[in-house]
């Protein structure tokens, strides 16, 4: 509870409203928090929330025009790979850049929408480090709610000062230039066109919406295997003549399909790392259904795979 006076009450904004008045003291609002009927919020101008908000989110945007690090897509690949890289390397700027709303992908179930999610072993290192509870089956582990891997992650990865999230942005294109090392033949990635979601889910309903770039040496893509927008940097090096053709996802074989994922992780056009189940559209391989181990070790490699680019 503050101790506020009521006549202290700041101006918040000045008469034109364009200009703040700069932070605000505690100890000078009317605020208090009593919940037997005399809960009273600090006082606040509309206009400050929206400041608040478009001061931080473009300032944020303007710095990560130009990152080291964009990870397409937040499911259990992109977030595992963005938690191992950020913490390996807390001098890179990494930008996760997530279609939809609400970040996780396909992780925050198990299979058949049941609660439960099973990690193959030796995969149940990284739920260790992260301080996920599991219990033990022997050669798996199961942790009780797919959510709680989810959102132990996602938090870790937003708590990181080196790494930003953009939700409810898609990436619509992939930027590429000439290939240095290729004498003038092949191209290689160097960062990403963005949109809005909303506004990407409309390019034909309305005249040219012009998107937005992020420029960055290593992109790590993750976007998950075909769906509405899955496989895309997979499908986009088809079109670009990067990549012959899409080798599709196989049927179901746990065995086969998890170290398939992780051992194919890998830099797949210069400047661009593939992981998770992208890589079984790229390559051809199986789907491994409800167990997530994989998902877990091949963002950790594509991880070490963008520190080898670093550091080469
Ligand atoms: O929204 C997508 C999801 O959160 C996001 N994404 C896809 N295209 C994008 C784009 N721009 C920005 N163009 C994009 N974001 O990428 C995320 C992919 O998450 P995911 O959980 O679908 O993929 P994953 O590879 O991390 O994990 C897959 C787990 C498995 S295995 C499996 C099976 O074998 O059937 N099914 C799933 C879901």
């Amino acid at each position: 509870i503050y101790n506020t006076q009521r006549d202290q009450v700041p101006q918040l904004l000045d008469k034109s409203g364009l200009k703040d008045t700069g932070p605000l003291v505690s100890g000078t609002y009317d605020c208090k928090e009593d919940y037997n009927g005399d809960y009273r919020f600090a006082p606040i101008e509309e206009a400050q929330v929206s400041r608040a908000m478009i001061k931080r989110y473009f300032n944020m945007m303007y710095e990560r025009a130009i990152s080291d690090v964009v990870i397409i897509g937040a499911g259990s690949a992109g977030l595992s790979c963005a938690y191992h890289l950020a913490t390996s390397r807390p001098d890179l700027k990494i930008t996760i850049i997530e279609a939809n709303v609400a970040p996780g992908g396909g992780a925050w179930l198990g299979g058949q929408l049941m609660t439960p999610m099973v990690v193959r072993k030796p995969a149940d290192r990284f739920l260790t480090e992260l301080g996920v509870p599991f219990e033990d089956e022997g050669a798996f582990v199961v942790v009780r709610h797919a959510a709680l891997f989810t959102s132990t992650v996602l938090s870790r990865v937003l708590a990181l000062p080196n790494v930003v999230l953009m939700n409810a942005t898609a990436v619509e294109d992939l930027i590429v230039r000439p290939d240095p090392t290729s004498q003038g033949q092949g191209q290689r990635v160097a960062g990403v066109v963005t949109n809005w979601t909303l506004v990407a889910l409309n390019h034909d309903t309305q005249s040219c919406m012009d998107p937005n770039v992020i420029t960055a040496p290593v992109v790590i893509t993750a976007t998950g295997h075909d769906g509405p927008m899955g496989a895309f940097s997979a499908k986009r090096l088809v079109s670009m003549g990067l990549l012959k053709e899409l080798g599709n996802m196989r049927g179901l074989d746990m065995n086969r399909a998890e170290p398939a994922i992780v051992n194919g992780t890998r830099e797949v056009a210069p400047g661009l790392i593939m992981t998770g189940m992208e890589l079984s559209e790229h390559d051809g391989s199986n789907r491994m259904g409800p167990t997530f181990g994989a998902m877990m070790a091949s963002g950790i490699k594509a991880a070490r795979e963008a520190i080898r680019i670093f550091e080469t």
